[in-house]
């Protein structure tokens, strides 16, 4: 009976996540307005294999981890990964491995 009921909250907590792209989408979209606006160096990483708002969150966390990064921005649905960071702390490389290290593959987007 206990058991049921901790599954089923389990459940209940981790579905929103899932269920709602859209406000993921606005918090993308905010956060990378504030990569964009910040000082530092800015640098897009491609993450492959991310499919939902935990994801990204864990990507996000990871980042915000490393000791120079300004500003995270992490969409889910596209792989983008926004950055701002102070270069005379931390480098592509290690923006890299710190996303990595969440079980991610990660790239640096080439220039346009
Ligand atoms: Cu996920």
């Amino acid at each position: 009976m206990l058991r049921t009921l901790a599954l089923g909250a389990a459940l209940f907590v981790s579905t929103p996540a899932l269920a709602c792209p859209m406000a993921d989408a606005a918090a993308f979209a905010k956060a990378a307005e504030q990569v964009q606006t910040a000082d530092g160096t800015k640098v897009s990483l491609t993450v492959a294999g991310m499919h939902c708002g935990d994801c990204s969150t864990k990507v996000t966390a990871a980042l915000q981890g490393v000791d120079g990064v300004i500003a995270v921005a992490v969409d889910y649905q596209t792989g983008a990964a926004e950055i701002a960071y102070d270069a005379a702390k931390v480098d592509v490389a290690a923006l890299v491995s710190a996303v990595e290290g969440t079980g991610f593959q990660a790239t640096k987007k080439q220039d346009a």
